[in-house]
């Protein structure tokens, strides 16, 4: 799965994706090994189910830190997105396919209103603008794509359609739903721009993070002004925050469990003065909200579940006699046969049912797999 981080420029992207990429000591076997240098490894989490079965994991894909397991999916930083994109402006189109190739979307935008369309210094600028510039952008873009299919009549419209939006990662039962809910007949401009924004709603959920929520004193005030505005999902962060934690972290200066900030050496006067002000976000929201807007992207928006296939299920072992090593991330709809082919094609080709390792019931092959759900794949 890959996420993008789109928005204007200087509203702290890059400051979100080191965040969320950040190399961590405790963090090992990563399975992606072709990172471009604009796109990293981050993690979504969930609760490690040793504690429910009573054993002791041994990670293999996805570490497990205090009880929780990290599991790895794409993040794509990209520059800074200006009005005109979608017809070439800025780093415009190569830029916008690249954001397309994500499976969903976080949306940075500066909540401060510190800076303004451009990126330099203001007060009071309002987001809603970059909002609707953003949206607008991706939509056109979207819809120019679209707007090259070759309509003539006879075809199967969605087929014709589909030749293009693959290219984008728009699957072909959205291209379909979108086709009937719309009850398109014809590709023209205000027929692509509606099937755009219908095809982006399915595929690419958009999640908008307000950054930067340790600069404002009326952050809820901000957040529901924008909500009136807008159809989509607003969440709050302070990426520069999450960073400096997880680089303290790193170092081995501080511990983040259960919410709380934990001193694991003795700070010098700044180092302490740092991670005051953090501990003071923390207080005041909780977290600093970057984990938390992650996992509601994936989990939430998109859907997704977390599996953890093992071969014995009474030792919940893989063939190594590693206890629960691999956590899967796997599409809303995906079946124990899905899982099955993303073990091994051997395995897909031998699949002979599938077994919930908790209950011992074997699960029917065509009910999507629980999140969370530990089991084994029979073959
Ligand atoms: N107060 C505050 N500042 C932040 C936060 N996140 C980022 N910044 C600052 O915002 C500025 C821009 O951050 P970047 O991460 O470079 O922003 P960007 O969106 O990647 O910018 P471009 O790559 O130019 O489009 C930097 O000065 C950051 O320190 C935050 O959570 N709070
Ligand atoms: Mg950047």
């Amino acid at each position: 799965m890959k996420i993008g981080i789109i928005g204007r420029t200087n509203v702290g992207k890059s400051t979100l994706f080191k965040a969320l990429t950040l190399e961590e000591v405790e963090i090992e076997d990563r399975p992606f090994t072709t990172i471009e240098p604009n796109k990293g490894v981050g993690y979504v989490n969930v609760i490690c189910p040793e504690k429910d079965f009573n054993v002791k994991c041994t990670p293999h894909n996805a570490p497990c830190i205090d009880g929780i397991r990290f599991v790895p999916i794409n993040i794509i930083d990209v520059a800074g997105l200006v009005e005109g994109a979608s017809e070439g402006k800025g780093l415009g189109n190569k830029f916008l396919n690249d954001i397309m190739q994500a499976d969903a979307i976080i949306e940075v935008i500066d909540i401060s209103g510190n800076t303004d369309s451009s990126g330099n210094k203001t007060k009071d600028f309002d987001p809603a603008i970059d909002v609707e510039m953003v949206d607008n952008e991706i939509k056109r873009w979207i819809a120019s794509i679209i707007s090259r299919s070759r309509y003539l009549g006879k075809e199967d419209i969605s087929d014709v359609i589909f030749k293009n939006v693959s290219g984008i990662n728009i699957k072909y039962s959205t291209v379909k739903e979108v086709v009937k809910e719309l009850a398109i007949k014809e590709i023209n401009d205000e027929t692509s721009i509606k099937m755009a924004s219908l095809m982006m709603k399915k595929d690419k959920p958009m999640l908008i993070l307000c950054n930067k929520m340790d600069a404002v004193p009326d952050l809820d005030k901000r957040i529901e002004k924008l909500k009136e505005k807008f159809d989509y999902e607003f969440m709050a962060c302070s990426a520069a925050a999450e960073l400096t934690i997880k680089e303290a972290e790193k170092n081995g200066f501080v511990h983040f469990k259960d919410g709380k900030l934990e001193r694991t050496k003795e700070l010098s006067g700044e180092q302490e003065k740092a991670i005051n002000i953090i501990d003071n976000i923390i207080k005041k929201y909780g977290s600093t909200g970057v984990k938390e807007a992650l996992n509601h992207l994936v989990f939430e928006l998109k859907g997704y579940k977390v599996v953890f296939p093992v071969e014995d299920e009474k030792k919940l072992t893989d063939g190594f006699g590693r206890v629960l090593p691999d956590a899967y991330l796997v599409e809303r709809d995906a079946t124990p046969r899905d899982v099955a082919a993303m073990i091994h094609t051997d395995v897909a080709k031998n699949y002979k049912g599938a077994i919930d390792c908790k209950t011992g019931l074997k699960i029917k092959n065509d009910s999507p797999v629980k999140n969370n759900q530990v089991i084994k794949i029979l073959v």
